[in-house]
Order: C-alpha cells, then structure tokens, then sequence
C-alpha cells in the first residue's frame, strides 16, 4: 500500500492548463493538499527563468516539490505520483510500464496536437487554419480509435476498474481536444466517452470542474483568444453545414 501521508506539495506551472493539469487532476482527485503555484504570464518568470531555485533543474515548468523532493519533467512527475498515490495499477512492473506508456500517449501523442491548433499564426490565411485544423481532426481520431480498441478488454479506465496516472493524461488531453475541435470528434468512441464521464464524476474532481478553478486558459500562447475565436467561428460553420 502507498503511504499516503504527504510532506508539503508545491507544483509550479504557468497559470494555463498546458502540461500541468492532468497533474492538478492527479493530485486533487488523490485528496492531497498542494500549493498550486500558478505562475502568470507577466514580467515575473522572465526575471525568475534563470534561477534554478525557481524554474527547476531544467529551466522549464511544471516542478514538483514534494518535501525536500524536487522533480522536473512532466512525465517523471507522473510517474513519481502514480507510485506515491497508487494510481500504477496492481504496483507490479507491467502496470508501471503501461501507467508511463499513457502517461506519454496523452501527454504528447493526444495533448500535444490538440494545442497544436492554438499555437498557429494568428493571422494565418483561412486556408492554411482549416488545413492544419483538419489534420489534427485526423491525427486524433486514429489515435482515438486506438485507445477505443484498448478499452475494449479493459474500461472504463485503461487498466481496469481504477484510474491510473496515465488516465488523467488521457483525459485532459480529450478534453482539450474535443473543446478546441467540437464534440463530434468523439462520436464513434463510446469506451473514450465512457472513461471521460467517469474520470469527470469522481466527487473531487467533479467538485474542481463545477467550481471553476481550473484555469481558463489552456496555454501560452500570446495569441490564445484570437485562436480560440477562429476555431470557435469554424465548428459553428461548420455545424451550420451539416444541419
Ligand atoms: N519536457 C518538459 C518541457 C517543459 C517546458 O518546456 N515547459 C514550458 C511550458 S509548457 C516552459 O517552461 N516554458 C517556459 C520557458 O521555457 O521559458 C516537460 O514535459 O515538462
């Protein structure tokens, strides 16, 4: 059994949702009590990058301090906090292995598409905006489909019947990607849509999603709103189309 009696927890992160918050999930659906440190998006980290007591070994958010544990790198957290809080499925070698092979699959396989789209030229021609917007459709429902296969002799989470680390991973990144490029992108994914409901009605974390305290922004981008604009203004033509 994990000892699940904590030190004092800090993450750092921007304060957008980005990398970080599968690991908010993480930690607020374990019930540990943590600093969410939220860095904003002013003059403070450009005067605070350079100071490794700050931006960690790396220079690059999230860190995770847990007592006198530093950690950097998104998935090493992961995997630090999936063995500290149970969520590796049975502990044994395999279920760690596949616990860090979702971990990976949502953090760069499903998540780092998915804010792709928000990371264009703000000022790209419609063309191009609907293109890369199409490929990332594309590149998501295959690996969407995959997952869908996965859960077919598991579910509703990815190991079974309990979450593990790389759940939350594959969660946010859906989220993300569903927000950002319509729901629709899910329509032949029932398991997917089955693990999403259940993640989202865990008490804690449907407590996090109702009070708002999530951040609102999902990334760095300077030009994040104009995205979102854009890609909202395209699903609505696009629903229109197909009404
Ligand atoms: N491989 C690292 C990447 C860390 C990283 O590049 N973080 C970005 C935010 S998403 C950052 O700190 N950017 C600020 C900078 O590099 O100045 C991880 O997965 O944690």
């Amino acid at each position: 059994m994990p000892d699940l009696s904590t030190p004092p927890v800090t993450l750092r992160y921007f304060d957008c949702r980005g990398r970080a918050q599968a690991l908010r999930y993480l930690l607020i659906d374990a019930g540990i009590e943590f600093d969410d440190d939220r860095v904003p998006f002013d003059e403070r980290w450009a005067t605070r990058r350079d100071d490794p007591a700050f931006s960690g070994p790396f220079g690059g958010l999230p860190v995770l301090r847990w007592g006198d544990l530093e950690l950097a790198q998104t998935e090493a957290i992961a995997l630090f906090l999936g063995r500290a809080l149970g969520l590796a499925g049975d502990g044994g070698d395999q279920d760690a292995a596949w616990t860090v092979a979702f971990t990976a699959f949502g953090h760069q396989d499903l998540l780092q598409p998915a804010l792709g789209v928000i990371w264009q030229p703000a000022d790209g021609d419609d063309e191009a905006f609907a293109s890369a917007c199409a490929a990332a459709r594309d590149r998501l429902r295959r690996r969407y489909g995959r997952l869908e296969r996965w859960l077919a002799s598991r579910g509703p989470y990815v190991l079974g019947e309990s979450p593990c680390a790389g759940d939350y991973f594959v969660f946010e990144a859906i989220d993300v990607g569903r927000t950002l490029l319509g729901h629709n992108l899910l329509d032949e994914f029932p398991r997917v849509v089955t693990l999403l409901s259940e993640l989202a009605a865990r008490p804690r974390l449907a407590l996090h999603l109702q009070t708002g305290d999530r951040p609102t922004r999902f990334s760095g981008s300077p030009t994040e709103s104009q995205l979102l604009a854009r890609l909202a203004a395209k699903v609505d033509r696009e629903a229109d189309a197909g009404a």
